[in-house]
């Protein structure tokens, strides 16, 4: 059962489905604030992000704001701490100095609210003709809200200092790829979606976009590519930024990506805490916007927009549909994508031939979120729902969009269709990039 068929369930197969994802976000919430010691778990790690206890007790505020108190209708359990889990009251950096919820506490309290939801979930109406309720969207928001925050909570895992405490199998080996670019002959493409039960307000509604022909990379821009740039004085040289690129190179001191470290004459990187030798073969990451753009200027291309990204992850050439996923309509199997925090970084390139869309082109779902050159802006018909909160107050030019998912992102969040946003300065998050560029006059006539 995948979430695009929510609709064919009987209430009691949507009911079981709900609450297999619940029970599935929250172990992965609990694995990753179980993993660290109560000072890890209370202390800020950095100030871009939340002490995790916090993460940890929103995560439980939100699933009683809207599934005990909106759709069950039932009593507020701690009415009192709203105010310090409202991610719009206190910005990240302020957070540890609240008077937050200590690690016991926090527990008993995500536990309590979700005690309430099984509840709810049970009595639950789900043809009641409420549109937040309807085929279970306000569970399927509040799951996804979850395993949205577990990946900020790895994010904060990968800026802590101190020795290792997440371990997982290493993602399988890459492979060389028979072309490095493919051609993509252009066309309509029904782009964001207006039937998927779960997918958010911002990917919706469906709708025509024609797209040029356009060239795009068949996979992640790697490692090696990258060091290319670096050792060959990228970092010092103005003309490959653009002017917000190079302000912030200069005001930031950027001289490779983050977690990048040059020891003794070779190139590491640290990931959760171990430090291992830059692999070459795995996509560049920690990058932010300006870093993507300009290698992608060095490198005579540019980065794709939103809509050739989607292009390229949907359009089937040969039928003229737009699919749910590159490789298919089925939901992603660990042999399509890197998903879900199976393994702890991206795959080498080439890893994943059988997620590889009808044109070609490759890993575009997980391994890392792909900067796009797009602004973050409302689809035509966008109407904000369930609340402003979620994509409307952040659509504008300050965020640009990244698509595709990582290897932190779960499955029930990784559509093709989900758009994330953040600050073209920012790093911390598992984001790297592949280029595009124009076609040339003769690949056209080809
Ligand atoms: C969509 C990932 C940008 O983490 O700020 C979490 C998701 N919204 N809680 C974020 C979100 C409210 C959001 N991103
Ligand atoms: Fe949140």
């Amino acid at each position: 059962m995948s979430q695009h068929q929510l609709s064919d369930l009987s209430d009691e197969g949507l009911r079981a489905f709900v609450g297999e994802q619940l029970e599935r976000s929250r172990r992965r919430t609990a694995r990753l604030a179980d993993a660290v010691d109560t000072d890890d778990l209370i202390k800020q790690h950095s100030k871009l992000m939340s002490p995790l206890i916090w993460d940890y007790a929103h995560i439980g505020n939100q699933e009683e704001l809207w599934l005990v108190r909106d759709v069950g209708g039932r009593e507020p359990l701690r009415q009192d701490i709203d105010e310090l889990y409202d991610a719009f009251m206190h910005p990240r950096a302020d957070r540890p100095t609240l008077p937050l919820l200590g690690p016991v506490e926090t527990r008993a309290y995500v536990e309590e609210v979700r005690d309430k939801v099984l509840d709810v979930l049970d009595h639950v109406k789900f043809d009641g003709g409420r549109e937040l309720v309807d085929n279970g969207f306000a569970f399927g928001m509040i799951v996804q809200h979850e395993q949205q925050h577990d990946e900020t909570m790895l994010a904060t895992h990968q800026l802590r200092r101190g020795v290792p405490v997440l371990d997982a199998p290493p993602p399988p080996a890459g492979r060389r790829l028979a072309a490095p670019e493919v051609l993509v002959p252009g066309g309509v493409l029904e782009m964001g979606t207006s039937v998927e039960p779960w997918a958010l307000d911002n990917e919706r509604p469906a709708h025509a976009v024609r797209v040029a022909p356009y060239v795009i990379d068949t996979v992640p821009v790697s490692n090696g590519d990258y060091l290319q740039f670096v050792t060959g004085g990228g970092y010092q040289d103005p003309q490959w930024w653009s002017e917000a690129g190079w302000a912030q190179v200069q005001k930031a001191s950027l001289t490779g990506p983050r977690f990048w470290e040059f020891v003794d004459g070779e190139w590491w990187q640290l990931r959760f805490g171990k430090r291992e030798q830059l692999p070459l073969d795995e996509p560049v990451m920690h990058v932010c916007f300006y870093e993507a753009e300009a290698y992608a200027k060095w490198a005579g291309k540019r980065l794709p927009t939103e809509e050739e990204w989607e292009f390229a992850a949907r359009f089937d050439p040969a039928t003229g549909r737009t699919r749910r996923f590159p490789w298919g309509d089925e939901s992603p199997g660990p042999q399509h994508a890197n998903l879900g925090q199976r393994h702890l970084g991206p795959a080498p390139v080439g890893a994943y031939p059988a997620g590889a869309s009808p044109l070609g082109v490759e890993q575009l779902i997980g391994d890392l979120w792909e900067w796009t050159s797009s602004d973050f802006s409302p689809y035509p018909g966008f109407r904000a729902f369930p609340y402003d909160e979620y994509s409307l107050v952040f659509f504008g030019p300050e965020y640009k969009i990244l698509r595709g998912g990582s290897f932190a992102t779960d499955e029930v969040v990784a559509r093709s269709t989900f758009r994330n946003w953040d600050y073209p300065i920012r790093r911390q998050i598992f984001a790297g990039f592949r280029c595009a560029r124009d076609p040339r006059p003769e690949e056209l006539r080809a």
